[in-house]
């Protein structure tokens, strides 16, 4: 019976398997071999007795390097003292592809060494837990999107105007007239809730982020949601169990993984509701500890952090000045200085997941907007045209699938949450 390397303890005893994988390590003791067998599921250790299989079987492994690839047949034991719990005693081994050099990642070398050999270093059994934890988040999201009636959309990647400000955009040459990398869909989603109500997509945005931050990538992966007929509590109530119910279901599926990567955090320390903070309330807790942040600018990395310490649960962070947002945010009726819009930051120092808001759904208003943050009207000409025709108070969010991961397990670098990071100073491999 084919069988995973990860799933061999829940298996009987005697059980006839074949597995197919890699030499994560090998150990030998004279006639008696013990090799850590890896295939994506898990690691099993499987025991080699010269005695109990073909010679040549014994003699080709002898020689095989780290990561070379071979198919074993064997049983099941379960033995408490097998990592695991059982192993599986050869009794054929087939060396499928033996390693051509010394498998470059050990133990001991450095941090920027596993980050030039990264599409190597992935094969460690904590990278692919974090790699896996990331699809069952992904997943969760899927679902509980669909659950609640979103319909998925995919938007264009080449844009021609900013959604988050000029300074972070990347420039490309399209057929020698300037165009940007999207930094977010939202324009194109307020397009779609005319046509399909709720909407959602999962694709990357990307930042020409000069800061080289534990927490800034260029490219990252954004979960964007937009909803007609929503303000700010409806928003809020949207992301608060989208985050929340998507990570403790899982944090539920994903026990194992946990246990692997030696942590803990349970369903219950992401359940909502969340807190909702005002900015100006931030304010006065910054100054409590402190921290004196001018009113109307944007919290900075160190203000997130020293704020986020305060809470033990994701909140959020509402009616931020007009002055520190985009200007597409809806300035608040009862006092225009300030927005309608939340982001959720997450606690012990993690910081912003999510940014979200009602939007401008008044025409004039947001051509004034537009006016007064020195942009140009024509740039925005289709974003304007949807307040032309039936435009009704809507509201979305955008999340960072990086950042989310991050805070869910504890990661000192958003780098390790993407399979292939690009930041600042890297784009290899
Ligand atoms: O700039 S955001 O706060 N908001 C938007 O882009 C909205 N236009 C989204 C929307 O309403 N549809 O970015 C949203 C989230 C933010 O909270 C982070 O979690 C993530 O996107 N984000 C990033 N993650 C990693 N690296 C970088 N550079 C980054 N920038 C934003």
């Amino acid at each position: 019976m084919l069988a995973d390397c990860g799933r061999v303890n829940s298996l009987p005893d005697g059980a006839g398997v074949e597995l197919r994988g890699w030499i994560r390590s090998k150990r030998h003791h004279g006639r008696l071999m013990f090799i850590d067998l890896r295939d994506g599921t898990g690691v099993v250790q499987v025991t080699l007795k010269a005695a109990e299989l073909p010679e040549a079987d014994f003699q080709a492994v002898s020689s095989a390097g780290r990561e070379s690839a071979v198919v074993v047949w064997g049983v099941v034991v379960h033995d408490p003292r097998a990592p695991g719990g059982a192993e599986v005693r050869a009794r054929k081994i087939e060396l499928l592809s033996a390693s051509l050099e010394e498998f470059p990642i050990k133990k001991g070398v450095g941090p920027r060494f596993l980050s030039d050999h990264r599409h190597l270093a992935i094969r460690s059994p904590k990278a692919a837990a974090i790699l896996r934890f990331r699809s069952n988040l992904l997943k969760s999201i899927r679902n509980w999107f669909e659950r609640e009636g979103f319909v998925e959309v995919h938007c264009p990647t080449f844009i021609t105007a900013a959604v988050e400000g000029g300074a972070t955009l990347f420039e490309v040459n399209y057929f020698g007239k300037k165009v940007y990398l999207t930094q977010s869909v939202q324009f194109y989603q307020e397009a779609a809730i005319y046509s399909l109500g709720k909407v959602y997509s999962i694709q990357p945005s990307f930042r020409a982020e000069r800061s080289k931050t534990r927490r800034h990538l260029t490219e990252f992966w954004h979960v964007e949601g937009e909803m007609a007929f929503a303000g700010l509590d409806d928003l809020m109530r949207v992301v608060e169990r989208l985050v929340g119910e998507a990570s403790a279901e899982t944090l539920e599926n994903s026990r194992e993984l946990l246990k692997l990567l030696g942590r803990e955090r349970s369903p219950e320390s992401v359940e909502p509701p969340y807190h909702r903070v005002k900015y100006s309330e931030a304010l006065d807790i910054l100054a409590s500890k402190g921290v004196q942040l001018e009113w109307g600018s944007d919290l900075g990395a160190d203000e997130e952090k020293i704020l986020t310490m305060e809470f033990d649960k994701p909140f959020f962070l509402t009616h931020f000045p007009r002055k520190a947002k985009a200007f597409y945010h809806m300035p608040d009726p009862a006092n225009p200085e300030l927005t309608l819009s939340a982001d959720l930051l997450a606690p012990e120092g993690y910081g912003e997941i999510v940014g979200s808001g009602q939007r401008i759904h008044d025409y004039e208003q947001l051509l004034a907007r537009i006016v007064e943050e020195g942009l140009e009207p024509a740039d925005y000409k289709w974003y304007l045209d949807l307040r032309k025709y039936g435009s009704v108070p809507h509201s979305g969010f955008g999340l960072g699938v990086e950042r989310l991961v991050q805070w869910l397990l504890g990661l000192k670098n958003i780098r390790s949450a993407v399979m292939f990071p690009r930041t600042m100073s890297r784009t290899y491999p």
